[in-house]
């Protein structure tokens, strides 16, 4: 940590700036059990497939959101932390081929694939593959090399490519950016692009954007974390760009993730759930803006989302922290909206024409139309609103060196609950298996509990004094998983996979094999 500045208070500072590149796993990993053996399983996989030695291993963890959820893609900062289950890709170029062949250490699982070389190769949306992951990283990584070094630009060349995750999929822990992540380092590296070169924010950019590919209108926060993470401290992650500080959290305070084992799959529910909380949200946000004096066309220009609105309703209400603007938009927006009346309110424009470039909004709106789908806008605003403030707070707390740590664990706890209040109640992406573990938690002692993620299923996270931990996990298997163990959905063996303390781990980072 000696390359870290103090940023304005003791406590906080920012993370390195590029991509290390390790030659001794015992760098990489401080804590990572059954480690020589992974390794040694992922190089007799590229021996098997390919024969040889992979030129490089790039990985990239998942991570828990402790505060700010669907708010990253409104512009707003959040507050999560790297976990130790990570993606690991191994690559080789391989001159003189003409493919991209994708393989994965569980071939059962997860089937090899060939792709072309073509940077601008169509994602295949409608047939989802767990390889789309890599064709979004590898044409994701040719964008990024265009925009930094647009005379260089290295020429396609074969690629072979072995993946091992341990990131459980749709769980709200984020598998996805650890793919993506590690996929792109892999890619950039293969081309001949040093570490020194690799600039972690850059790269979490273009990870965002090529993650899209896949079908989600997301956020830059999953890739920004898994990125730029550090061991021992979760990161306040801001936007536009993007940008970390490192968060020390209050000393005692554990954090346990709990799978709800109800699965999340959001590519394939994106249009019904999260890229329908993208459209609602801008839509929020544009008749706001309208209400607060803009015309439709300066609406449907300047605003693309809440964070937008800020300077107008500044002017209205003299301030624009995230109660006034809840309260703004309590006083300024009705509860539901078909979408004839967003329409006819926009001056007759269809939304149609509107989202015509986002083919995920696309999907949504049509989706919603079918359904008769009628926006609760007010309660999607006051959510994002009221969340981005919590965030803010969340930091407060963590930095405030005057308070006592029990005190500040309480805080933060409260806020924890807020937001998983704020999740289920105004933003619907909640359900029966989260809410119920939350309630589980809670009586257990957590002194706050809440979904982490997009939701609608995965995990929860829950914070735990240190010496609370050991009971607090006997209390959740009673309650929650024996059942289910009883119930045969999970083998005995497989428990700690599903619940279990963890640990702030460092982002991104590449191997080098001896
Ligand atoms: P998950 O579901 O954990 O991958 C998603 C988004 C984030 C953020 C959260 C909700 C992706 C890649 N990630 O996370 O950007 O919006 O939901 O806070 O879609
Ligand atoms: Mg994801």
């Amino acid at each position: 940590v000696d390359d870290m500045k103090s940023e304005g208070t003791a406590l906080s500072f920012k993370p390195s700036p590029t991509v290390p590149l390790f030659t001794d796993l015992m760098d990489v990993y401080t804590d990572s059990p059954g480690l020589e053996d992974r390794f040694t399983q992922i190089a007799t996989a590229f021996e098997l497939a390919y024969g040889g030695k992979p030129g490089v291993y790039a990985r990239a963890p998942g991570r828990v959101n402790l505060i700010g959820e669907h708010i990253d893609y409104e512009g707003y900062g959040v507050l999560p932390m790297a976990i130790r289950q990570d993606t690991v890709v191994a690559i080789r170029a391989a001159p003189g081929t003409d493919k991209l062949v994708v393989g994965n250490v569980e071939a059962a699982k997860y089937p090899t694939l060939e792709f072309g070389l073509d940077p601008e190769q169509p994602v295949d949306v409608a047939n989802h593959s767990w390889a789309n992951y890599f064709v979004s990283a590898y044409k994701g990584a040719f964008e990024l090399l265009k925009s930094s070094r647009p005379d260089s630009v290295p020429e396609p060349v074969g690629l072979q490519v072995i993946v091992h995750g341990q990131v459980p999929t749709g769980s709200g822990l984020s598998s996805s950016a650890a793919i993506v992540c590690s996929s792109m380092l892999a890619v950039l590296s293969a081309l001949g692009v040093p570490p020194s070169e690799l600039d972690k924010a850059a790269v979490a950019e273009a990870a965002c954007k090529a993650e899209r590919y896949v079908g989600v209108t997301s956020g830059g926060m999953d890739q920004a974390i898994s990125m730029m993470g550090q061991q021992g401290v979760a990161m306040h992650v801001e936007f536009n760009p993007v940008r970390g500080v490192c968060v020390v959290l209050p000393e005692g305070a554990t954090f346990v993730i709990a799978n709800s084992m109800a699965v999340s799959n959001k590519a394939e529910t994106a249009p019904k759930r999260y890229n329908l909380r993208v459209v609602e949200c801008r839509l929020a946000a544009v008749l706001l803006a309208m209400k607060l004096g803009l015309n439709a066309e300066e609406a449907l220009e300047k605003i693309r989302t809440l964070r937008d609105v800020e300077p107008l309703i500044a002017e209205k209400y003299g301030a624009a922290d995230g109660a006034t603007c809840a309260n703004a938009v309590s006083e300024q927006l009705g509860e539901q909206y078909g979408i004839a009346e967003i329409e006819e309110a926009l001056g007759g424009r269809k939304l149609g024409d509107l989202f015509a470039c986002e083919p995920g909004s696309l999907r949504a709106l049509a989706v919603a139309e079918a359904d008769k789908y009628s926006f609760p806008l007010k309660k999607r605003a006051v959510h994002v609103y009221s969340e981005a403030q919590r965030v803010l707070e969340f930091r407060t707390v963590c930095e405030d060196a005057s308070l006592p740590s029990s005190e500040r664990l309480e805080k933060l706890g409260g806020l924890m609950n807020d937001s998983h209040g704020s999740c289920a109640d105004l933003y619907g992406c909640s359900c029966d298996e989260l809410d119920e573990l939350v309630a589980i938690a809670r009586g257990a002692g957590a002194l706050g509990a809440r979904l982490t993620g997009a939701g609608w299923g995965g995990c929860t996270v829950s914070l735990i004094r240190e010496e609370d931990v050991e009971g607090f996990l006997a209390a959740l298997r009673d309650k929650y998983f024996k059942a289910r163990v009883e119930g045969g959905t999970i083998a005995a063996d497989q428990l700690p996979e599903f619940f279990f303390a963890t640990k702030p781990s460092s982002g991104a980072a590449l191997l080098k094999p001896d």
